[in-house]
């Protein structure tokens, strides 16, 4: 008891790198006078929760809100964005360098990276499946765009390694990494139900020894926070916002070794996901922030301006198969 006390306490001062896990109140809507008694009071509902209650910053500051709105903004669908750009199953056959800043999203395969992309670009444009070694090819998407065929950022579903995967893949997702001069970060995602593996930590080492810029994403974080969904519905304890940071606080010492490296380690925050749990409908567990850190990577962090465009109805979402 002792200790979740002392734990509770450090973990919620703003000196932390942890973000405090509770809402700004400033910009909540006032309660009513007399609202109803809360059904249950050890819990939070997620909407009442920062949106980078679960992720941990240790080298750069959390995103503000207003930047995480402007995130948002730039990623809601509309008439031009999100689209499809290329697919490819080989290096050689990847579209020339088109100057667009590029991002590529890794992992084993079943991590959530189809999921995860679908909710970052607000449409069902990926093919996502229980099985794993779903994703079969480089898939390429364009995001920002304000006319056809136009984007600002080039999003890249890639297929997954380990379990489930097919080995040849891994060396053209290699050779893309390696020699793609437009690639600005590798997002690797982490499976949060299941943890770190072996096959994960090799990857890292790999993107150390070639300079490839990277960041890693717990995915599931939803599989962390409560053992059934439903139970999300009602909110979550300290407790299980605890043990999320206690999982991000064992994974920092493996993304940033200490001592020796072959070369630059991954960025100094590590955020979370969930496709899963939403803190409003369409605003998904951990989204935010990864959009946030898509911009910042692309050097969007600010300087461009987002025209709003008419949003799509989401009934005009279609979900497309693979070859
Ligand atoms: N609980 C939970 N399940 C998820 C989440 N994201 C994805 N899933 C499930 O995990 C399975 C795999 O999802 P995908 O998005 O296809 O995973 P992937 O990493 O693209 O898989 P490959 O393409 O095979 O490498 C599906 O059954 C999803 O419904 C999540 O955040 N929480
Ligand atoms: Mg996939």
């Amino acid at each position: 008891m002792k200790n979740r006390l002392f734990s509770l306490t450090t973990l919620s001062q703003r000196k932390s790198p942890f973000p405090s896990f509770h809402r700004n109140l400033s910009t909540t809507v006032t309660p009513p006078s007399n609202p109803p008694p809360n059904p249950h009071p050890n819990k939070t509902l997620l909407q009442d929760l920062s949106p980078t209650a679960f992720n941990y910053y240790w080298e750069r500051p959390e995103p503000t809100e207003e930047q995480l709105a402007y995130a948002n903004k730039f990623f809601a669908r509309s008439r031009h964005s999100p689209f499809r750009v290329w697919s490819a199953a080989k290096f050689r056959t990847t579209p020339v360098d088109t100057g667009t800043p590029e991002v590529a999203f890794l992992g084993r395969s079943n991590t959530g990276k189809s999921s995860l992309l679908n909710c970052i670009m607000d449409d069902k444009i990926c093919y996502a499946s229980s099985k794993p070694g779903r994703t079969v090819t480089m898939n390429a998407f364009g995001v920002g765009g304000t006319k056809g065929g136009e984007s600002k950022v080039i999003l890249l579903d890639m297929p997954g390694y380990g379990k489930g995967s097919r080995t040849e893949w891994g060396q053209e997702i290699m050779k893309y990494l390696k020699k793609r001069k437009q690639l600005r970060r590798a997002f690797i995602m982490i499976d949060g139900e299941h943890g770190i593996k072996h096959s994960d930590k090799e990857i890292l080492e790999l993107f150390r020894r070639y300079a490839i810029p990277h960041q890693v994403i717990v995915s599931k974080v939803d599989k962390i926070l409560a053992k059934r969904k439903s139970q999300l519905l009602t909110g979550v304890t300290d407790e299980n916002i605890l043990a999320v940071h206690k999982t991000l606080e064992k994974l920092k010492p493996i993304v940033q070794p200490t001592g020796r490296t072959e070369g630059p380690p991954a960025l100094g925050e590590l955020l979370t996901s969930s496709s899963l749990a939403y803190r409003s409908p369409r605003d998904y567990v951990g989204v935010a922030a990864i959009r946030w850190a898509i911009l910042s990577a692309a050097g969007y962090d600010g300087a461009v301006e987002v025209k709003a465009e008419q949003p799509v109805s989401p009934d005009s979402t279609t979900s497309e198969e693979e070859p």
